[in-house]
């Protein structure tokens, strides 16, 4: 009888994170499985909005950048501005050169766009090994089905988020 037991954990990137994914959620089914059984890890990022990310989509694409251009020279008080107010990045009331700028500089960001690590605890180097890279839908589900080692024994996983870098 061989034990495989998902570990769920978050590690985020060293760097300011400016995509910032809130939770990444990890499951294993079944948790117990026998010899030459396969064991499916399942699971669900959830992401915070990134700056620049208007429509909240999890990326700073054309389509942002299109919507603050479009609302471009807009001020609180004039009509239709409501519709506008979105587009307001630093909420100062106009939609105005810092917001297209700010959307400018945070230009292709894709959350969806990066991997998904599955690592697994090796516990004689005390660390983590990658497994498996694999992306998250759009809605942010990902999975992975998978022969885990051929020896008895306890085995702890745990998906990696790479923190959200700063496309340079
Ligand atoms: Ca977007
Ligand atoms: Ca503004």
């Amino acid at each position: 009888m061989m034990v495989s037991k998902p570990k769920s954990e978050l590690q985020l990137g060293e760097e300011p994170l400016r995509v910032v994914p809130t939770t990444l959620e990890l499951n294993a089914s079944p948790s117990v499985v026998g010899l030459g059984e396969e064991v499916t890890l399942y699971g669900r990022l959830h992401i915070s909005k990134s700056v620049g990310d208007v429509n909240d989509d999890g990326r700073v694409d054309l389509y942002d950048y299109y919507m603050v251009c479009m609302c471009y020279g807009w001020e609180e008080g004039m009509p239709g501005y409501e519709w506008c107010a979105d587009y307001d990045i630093d909420e100062d009331g106009k939609v105005d050169l810092y917001d297209v700028y700010t959307v400018a500089s945070y230009f292709g960001i894709d959350v969806w766009g990066k991997k998904i690590k599955i690592q697994r605890y090796d516990p004689s180097t005390d660390s983590w090994i990658d497994e498996f890279e694999l992306k998250a839908d759009e809605n942010g589900y990902f999975e992975v089905s998978f022969l885990p080692p051929q020896e008895v024994g306890v085995y702890y996983y745990r998906a990696y988020f790479p923190g959200g870098t700063y496309p340079s």
